[in-house]
């Protein structure tokens, strides 16, 4: 019988993957490749990188130990091809297998130098997730506006997740109102659960520093779940320890604690460690068992049936052109300080510098302070979506370019965002702790000691007032605009552009 070949890609880590699943385990042999194409498409951080290497290894292993035949390359290996398409065709030449079956990839590039291949291919649908493309095409079609409420609404009847009858547990779909507390005092939690680095994981750290050492980012200290069971046990932690407060704490940010009440689980979800209904379901249970309110539980779950499965449908539907789209023309260069860390503005330092040593961030600190910042200065989306796609851990392009190419900078015209994330620095001091220890006054509006968020809100706002200005939720920031002191709107326009001149 001639054999096929089952191509597994770093992010496939899953036991039920559709392309296992059409395999015949007698006769069809598996294909894993650590390559340089992928390691260097854009330069991922380092923890990026050796996370992934160290979840293909134990997987492969695990698959092997389970019977299957596994042609595993690693990334030092001589023959080593360089790129998926190359390995596939050096393991079609070495085995005689003419035909590859796989799962369809989380990007158009990849999608495409498949297809390009003088290989036959078969690509079988992702099947790990709790929508198809086709659900989300058929309700996507014929609306003026793709709102992710809605589709999330058809989520929770389609899954039956929090579901009374056909109605909402507690009687409304949407807890968010409940899920904005500032950051308090102090954090009754420890983290996430971290795991020493065991001999596989040793030696893939070796092997990342020797090679992309160099990187933005900390290799180490590593203490990312890199198989199946530990990463269970960390999603166990979470719900035990966090989930009660995440809720309440979602939107907070603060100095000293780096991971609140997250999850820190999108890592894991986004390479197949964990399911999306594995960990709805568990939440659920304890929300059913009285240990988390359902403020906590609701808020969880719509991250992940709800944002998570919206922004999949949405990479999809909007094809390969999405992540270079520019929808407010802005062309500004990315700030070097976004590599660095090294600005007065403390909120942005913090979150940069905790990227470069954790490769993670939380929501709101890559939205309202890293991606708001690029937003109110003007900087080029592709830039900083290629930023987004290096530094953060979870980050594969179907999750990664809507929520910073859309969400984040509206860039795609609106197609996610009903309006634009901005806010002056009010919003920050708000939620977190971060402007009692800036150099910049948050209270100052104007002056050399002004937070840089406070006029650079207007001068975004001003510069696209043709835009937004008759956009209806964003009528009372426009009139407040309308009615300042016109000396005080040039000072403030002023002011922001030498700081834009100067960055
Ligand atoms: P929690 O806050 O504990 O939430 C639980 C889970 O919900 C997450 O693990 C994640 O799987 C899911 N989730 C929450 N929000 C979103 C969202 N907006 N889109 C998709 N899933 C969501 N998420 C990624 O997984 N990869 C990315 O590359 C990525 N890039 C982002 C870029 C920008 C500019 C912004 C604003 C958000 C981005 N997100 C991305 C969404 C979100 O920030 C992360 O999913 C979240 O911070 C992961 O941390 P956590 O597991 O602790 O999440
Ligand atoms: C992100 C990544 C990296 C860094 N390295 C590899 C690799 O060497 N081999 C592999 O199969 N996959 C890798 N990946 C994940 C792919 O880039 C990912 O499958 C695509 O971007 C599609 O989501
Ligand atoms: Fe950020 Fe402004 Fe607050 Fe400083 S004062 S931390 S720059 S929001």
């Amino acid at each position: 019988m001639v054999s096929r070949l089952i191509l597994v890609l770093g992010d496939q880590v899953t036991d039920t993957l559709s392309a296992l699943d059409a395999a015949d385990k007698t006769s069809d042999i598996v294909v894993m490749a650590e390559v340089a194409e992928e390691a260097t498409y854009v330069q991922h951080h380092p923890k990026k990188i050796a996370f992934i290497f160290a979840a293909m290894r134990k997987f492969a292993a695990r698959l092997r130990e389970d019977g299957w035949d596994v042609r595993y390359t690693q990334l030092d290996d001589t023959e080593n091809a360089g790129s998926i398409p190359g390995e596939l065709i050096r393991r079609a030449e070495e085995t005689g297998a003419s035909e590859v079956i796989g799962t369809q990839p989380g990007e158009w590039r990849l999608i495409q130098a498949l297809e390009d291949m003088p290989l036959k291919l078969s690509l079988k649908p992702d099947t790990r997730f709790v929508s198809t493309q086709d659900e989300f095409d058929t309700w996507a079609e014929g609306r003026k506006a793709l709102r992710m409420e809605y589709f999330y609404r058809d989520m929770r009847r389609k899954t039956g997740l929090l579901m009374d009858g056909d109605q909402p547990e507690g009687g409304k779909w949407n807890y968010d109102s409940e899920n904005r507390k500032p950051a308090p005092d102090d954090i009754a939690f420890s983290g996430p659960m971290q795991f020493t680095p065991d001999d596989t994981v040793q030696e893939v750290l070796d092997l990342v520093d020797s090679r992309f050492g160099n990187s933005f980012g900390q290799l180490r200290p590593f203490w990312f779940a890199t198989d199946q069971t530990q990463a269970r046990r960390a999603l166990t932690h979470f719900i035990t320890y966090a989930l009660p407060r995440f809720g309440d704490f979602q939107d907070a940010m603060m100095n000293d604690n780096r991971f609140l009440y997250h999850a820190l689980i999108s890592p894991y979800l986004n390479v197949g460690l964990l399911d999306p209904m594995e960990i709805c379901r568990a939440a659920e249970e304890a929300y059913k068992e009285g240990h988390a309110p359902l403020n906590a539980v609701e808020g969880f779950i719509r991250q992940i049936i709800g944002w998570r499965e919206y922004v999949r449908g949405i990479y999809f539907r909007e094809g390969p052109d999405y992540p270079r789209r520019n929808a407010l023309n802005h062309q500004r260069k990315l700030p070097e300080f976004y590599w660095t860390g090294e600005t007065e503005m403390n909120c942005l330092s913090k979150a940069i510098t905790q990227t470069a040593e954790e490769a993670y961030a939380h929501h709101i600190q890559r939205l309202m302070v890293t991606g708001n910042f690029a937003l109110l200065a003007g900087i080029n989306p592709h830039e900083v979506h290629e930023w987004y796609l290096r530094v953060y851990i979870d980050a594969f392009e179907w999750v990664e370019a809507p929520n910073t190419v859309g969400m984040s900078q509206f860039a795609d015209g609106g197609v996610i965002a009903s309006k634009p994330y901005v806010s002056s620095g009010a919003y920050i001091n708000r939620m977190s702790d971060y402007c009692k220890s800036c150099r910049y006054k948050v209270a100052d509006k104007t002056g050399p000691d002004a937070c840089p968020f406070n006029t650079l809100y207007w001068h975004f706002l001003d510069r696209h007032a043709d835009r937004f200005a008759k956009n209806q939720r964003m009528n009372q920031i426009y009139a407040n605009w309308r009615r300042m002191d016109e000396g005080k709107k040039a000072t403030i326009l002023t002011e922001a552009n030498a700081f834009l001149d100067a960055l």
